[in-house]
């Protein structure tokens, strides 16, 4: 049985599904969405897989507009410092918590391949409380530290999608851009 106020992934696909365009242009609607709808972890098990080398990435659903995928973070691993093309981008997290450290940007040459990014805030993510990556500020990274010792599962919206983005390395002031893949999509291996 699901637990009281839950809902399952194929119920927020839905809501997805039904949304005007316009709640894609800015964050806190489906942020709040996000919130007052908490995904249960068991609904999900058909797009969780586990690699003790790298999070991996589940495509669930994908429409011209957005897509919708599940991240699973084995304890201890991390994202590397990276951006989202610009694109918008919410987080809710079914199972576990995870940390976001947000970075700002303050040159990039691409060309070149190098950069340089200070430190700007860190929140925490759980089942409670989803988080939309800050348009003005977007780099960041998330990391499922050791020291939580669990677990962790993350529900990604990215509007529009993309498929490549900058990864940086703060400490030495390079970046370069890198190609997404999904681990898995709608439940099967790529
Ligand atoms: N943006 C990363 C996950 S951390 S938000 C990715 O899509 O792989
Ligand atoms: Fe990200």
């Amino acid at each position: 049985m699901r637990s009281v106020g839950l809902i399952s992934i194929q119920d927020l696909m839905q809501q997805l599904r039904k949304l005007d365009s316009t709640v894609f242009n800015e964050t806190e609607t489906l942020r709040r969405l996000l919130q007052h709808n908490p995904v249960d972890v068991e609904s999900l098990a058909p797009y969780l897989t586990w690699d003790r080398q790298h999070y991996t990435r589940n495509l669930i659903d994908r429409t011209p507009l957005y897509e919708l995928m599940a991240i699973c973070w084995e304890v201890g691993q991390a994202s590397s410092v990276h951006n989202h093309r610009d694109q918008n981008c919410w987080m809710a997290v079914p199972m576990g918590r995870l940390r976001v450290e947000n970075l700002h940007l303050v040159r990039q040459d691409l060309e070149r391949g190098t950069c340089h990014l200070e430190p700007l805030n860190t929140l925490e993510m759980s089942l409670a409380e989803p988080c939309a990556v800050n348009p003005a500020d977007p780099v960041h990274r998330v990391i499922n530290p050791r020291e939580f010792n669990q677990r962790a599962v993350s529900l990604h919206v990215y509007s529009r999608p993309f498929d490549t983005c900058v990864v940086y390395s703060p400490e030495q002031g390079t970046c370069g851009e890198i190609k997404l893949h999904f681990n898995t999509e709608c439940g099967k291996p790529k």
